[in-house]
């Protein structure tokens, strides 16, 4: 029988297990990266776990996240991943070189290899053939330290792409909003997507990668293309023809699906507040005022994309009304701007050109104003996640952004007047690595750690008792996103560090009392969250486990969860339990009191056990579904006492 692609690049790694759909998988990954809102943690948790070298054959740490130094706690934290890295032989990549998964795809992904990073958007690497895949930053440590990566393996859907991308106005951000719009946010929760088709052709490795980014909001494992002379086209021009090789699916191979998308039919597309899912044709919200507009992130961000941007900007002035914000998404990319004069134009059009990093996504800077519209090329705009609450936030592709800042409104490109052009692929990108710090041997196991103030160890979880008797804190709805749990941005991010301080804002924004409810009751017992569909869904910030560990949640139980955040639970002990039965969600309330007994044989046998609501005098089943290692960790208290005993120097 034939393969698909994903089934030749796990097959060559596996550790442990079956590259079958359902069966649970151990991986050996090539490269692991860390960002620097996930990263200090991980590498905490490296020198936690005792080993004094990566493991791995590639290892960097960026800094893209909390770039924005309003004190000293951004920069000690880049201090302290600049030395970790020296010290654990990591690359580090100084602040200035741009989005980790833009560098990345640019100076490391190689196709046919596999690269775990320690943030949801990993997936990028795809568009180049990789197998990339976003996970806590406790699991990524545990790889540096030698430890395969587990999971079960899922199911492989081919996203088959006919026609061209006739239209002008069209992106390749449509494709992916268009799966969005068909799949919605849960639609890619247990699957990786394979693209395939004659379409594949008509695009370049910087267009593919912008869909793989953002099939992390169908809450897929991951995406990936075929690596071909497209892909050799973008590696020799990053001067890495070296990491070529050649992937293809075998003519019969098989897939637990296909989906075809025709692109030559796709219409410009948005998506609507406050969900990447919740997609309309642009036409149907013309009139829309626009207040600001940004134009950047991991998803789109490249230089033919900025390029692009510029030509709809040229010898145009941005609307009285508009701020609006660019942010290049690498280093490389800023100084092929800069080069080419496309600065200027920019410029001229009344653009505010920030540094290469993640910026307004993640609400470090740009919050829009009160109760503004704010259209972003970025892949989320859930609630409040820019910095403003009640922002309202759309997401479409940099032209688009480009032609409504201009407008000052949404319109229908079709009556815009403007003639976009096409960026064709640069046969040359100017390579220098000089914002790159390479391990090196004098430093590897002797340099010195510099932690700041705001830099605490990891806290860490006793085993779990016999019997759970808790207090309900919450009960959420469907999609709660892990910004719902652990909200980021420019006041909150900086203390990612510091688990005691972060824990405060645990469902701030939902709940403000929350944090101190979850504190009251975690002598008496602790509490539980209940949830909906898909919960967790969104960033892979181990954060929204760590600190409700650290506040004492023992458990959540919903309905069904997505797949980094469920893990990221099990990591720090806490037991994602789903109900049997779906509608004994509604007889649950917050303050109920809950008792299991006999928990530890239930994990252990892996066995549905009775949870008794001892407030309401009911009962109903929950479900623990791990695997044999998912329920070592849990009955160790997590992952980081688990892996010490087996992988200490
Ligand atoms: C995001 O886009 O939500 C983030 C910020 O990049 C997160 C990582 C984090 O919270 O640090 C992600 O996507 O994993
Ligand atoms: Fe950064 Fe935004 Fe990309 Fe997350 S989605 S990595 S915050 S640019």
């Amino acid at each position: 029988m034939g393969k698909n692609i994903v089934e030749k690049i796990i097959e060559a790694h596996l550790a442990s297990g079956q590259a079958q759909a359902g069966q649970r998988i151990g991986i050996k990954a090539d490269q692991v990266y860390t960002q620097d809102a996930t990263g200090t943690m991980a590498w905490l948790q490296f020198e936690a776990i005792g080993v004094s070298r990566v493991k791995v054959p590639l290892a960097v740490s960026y800094v893209d996240h909390n770039m924005l130094q309003s004190d000293f706690m951004n920069a000690d934290d880049h201090e302290f991943l600049r030395t970790s890295a020296s010290k654990f032989g990591a690359w580090f990549s100084r602040p200035g070189n741009g989005i980790s998964h833009q560098i990345h795809l640019e100076r490391f992904s190689a196709p046919g290899k596999i690269a775990l990073g320690t943030d949801s958007h990993t997936p990028t690497g795809g568009g180049i053939g990789m197998i990339a895949i976003g996970v806590g930053g406790l699991d990524a440590a545990a790889m540096m330290a030698g430890a395969p990566f587990e999971l079960k393996m899922p199911d492989v859907v081919r996203v088959n792409l006919k026609g061209k991308l006739r239209r002008p106005w069209v992106a390749s951000m449509d494709i992916i909003l268009e799966l969005l719009r068909r799949l919605t946010v849960k639609g890619g929760v247990g699957r990786i997507f394979e693209y395939a088709g004659p379409g594949v052709k008509e695009l370049s490795v910087p267009e593919r990668a912008t869909i793989t980014n953002m099939g992390a909001e169908l809450g897929a494992t991951t995406s990936v293309f075929p690596s071909d002379e497209r892909t050799l086209h973008f590696l020799k021009s990053q001067n890495r023809e070296q990491d070529w090789v050649e992937l293809s699916a075998d003519p019969d191979a098989v897939y637990a699906e296909t989906i075809d998308i025709n692109l030559s039919r796709l219409e410009p597309l948005i998506a609507m507040p406050h969900s990447p899912d919740n997609v309309k044709p642009v036409r149907e919200l013309a009139g829309t005022k626009v207040n600001q507009v940004c134009i950047g992130s991991c998803t789109n961000s490249s230089y033919m994309a900025l390029k692009e941007v510029a030509s709809v900007l040229k010898g145009r002035q941005i609307a009285p009304g508009v701020s609006l914000l660019l942010n290049p998404g690498s280093r490389q990319v800023a100084a092929m701007l800069a080069r080419d004069g496309i600065v200027k134009d920019l410029l001229a059009a009344g653009v505010r050109l920030l540094e290469s990093s993640c910026g307004p996504c993640i609400g470090m800077g740009g919050a829009p104003g009160s109760g503004h519209v704010s259209i972003r090329s970025y892949n989320r705009n859930f609630k409040g996640r820019s910095g403003t609450k009640d922002a309202q936030v759309y997401l479409a592709n940099p032209l688009l952004c480009a032609l409504f800042a201009v407008k000052g409104e949404i319109i229908d490109p079709k009556t815009s007047g403007i003639k976009v052009s096409r960026a064709k692929e640069p046969a040359e990108y100017p390579v220098n690595n000089n914002m790159f710090i390479p391990p090196a041997e004098e430093s590897t196991g002797k340099a010195e750690i510099v932690k700041g103030p705001n830099i605490k160890s990891v806290p860490v979880k006793e085993k779990p008792g016999d019997v759970l008797e808790a207090e309900v804190l919450l009960v959420t709805g469907d999609n709660i996103t892990t910004d719902d749990i652990m909200p980021a941005g420019s006041k909150i991010l900086p203390l990612r560090s510091n688990i005691p301080a972060i824990s405060e804002f645990v469902y701030s924004g939902l709940d403000p009392e929350f944090s101190k409810r979850a504190l009251a009751v975690s002598a008496n017992g602790g509490g539980v969250v209940i949830g909906g569909e898909n919960y967790g869904q969104g960033s892979s910030r181990e954060h929204a486990a760590l600190a409700p560990m650290y506040l004492g949640v023992k458990a959540v139980i919903a309905k069904s969860f997505a797949r980094i955040h469920r893990a990221n639970l099990i990591n720090f002990g806490i037991l994602p339990l789903v109900f049997e039965n779906p509608e004994d969600y509604k007889k649950i309330g917050k303050g109920d009191r809950l008792k299991a007994a006999g928990l530890r044989e239930a994990v252990r046998e892996n066995r549905a056990f009775m949870v008794e609501n001892l407030t309401q005098g009911t009962s109903f089943m929950a479900v623990p579904n791990l695997s044999g290692r998912e329920a070592d960790l849990i009955l160790e208290g997590g992952l980081l006492p688990y892996i010490k005993t087996k992988f200490k120097d």
